[in-house]
């Protein structure tokens, strides 16, 4: 499978939180790679894969960090390819440094940011997919089919706890 997708992330730490983007892109058969870099421990190899990823095939890049997290803005800042940044959960302030690092980009060189948590990664992966459908009509039917699956699951979710409730049975006008 084509690698269309890059995952890094700032410390082998950063992959159990962020995993679920890797997940989002495998639901949708998008191919990625994934890796260990950091803005500040391993400037100079961030720079290089930044700067490569476009020629290397690569068409969206996900960058997740946290605490002082400038690994999405670092790559962002080496390549003109789309950005998408994951603030990473801390212990020390629950990933608002990470937020607040990722997020807070100067004009001119954007980093489309996620929220904190796995909600967030799994949406970075999303976001990444809907990227790549712009020039993809097959991917764009499998993000139509996922959001038609959304509605019928919320709907039992719905059903499922009315029937629970006494006195909430009927059906929502
Ligand atoms: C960041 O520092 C990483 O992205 C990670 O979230 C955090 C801590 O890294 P480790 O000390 O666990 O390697 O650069």
């Amino acid at each position: 499978m084509t690698k269309q997708v890059g995952i890094i992330m700032g410390s082998d730490s950063d992959w159990p939180k962020i995993k679920n983007a890797a997940a989002a892109l495998e639901s949708f058969g998008v191919g990625y790679e994934v890796h260990v870099m950091s803005a500040h421990r391993t400037p100079e190899r961030v720079a290089r894969y930044a700067r490569q990823a476009r020629a290397n095939g690569l068409r969206v890049l996900i960058a997740a960090a946290g605490g002082a997290a400038h690994l999405a803005g670092t790559v962002a800042a080496h390549t003109t390819l789309p950005v998408i940044g994951i603030p990473v959960e801390t212990a020390v302030m629950g990933g608002l440094d990470s937020l607040l690092s990722t997020v807070q980009m100067p004009g001119d060189i954007p980093v489309a940011t996620v929220g904190i948590g796995s909600g967030g990664a799994k949406n970075a992966g999303i976001l990444a997919v809907e990227i790549l459908a712009l020039a993809d009509p097959a991917l764009e039917e499998k993000l139509t089919a996922f959001r038609e699956s959304l509605t019928e699951k919320i709907a039992a979710k719905d059903a499922a706890l009315r029937q629970s409730i006494p006195g909430q049975e009927q059906e929502a006008k």
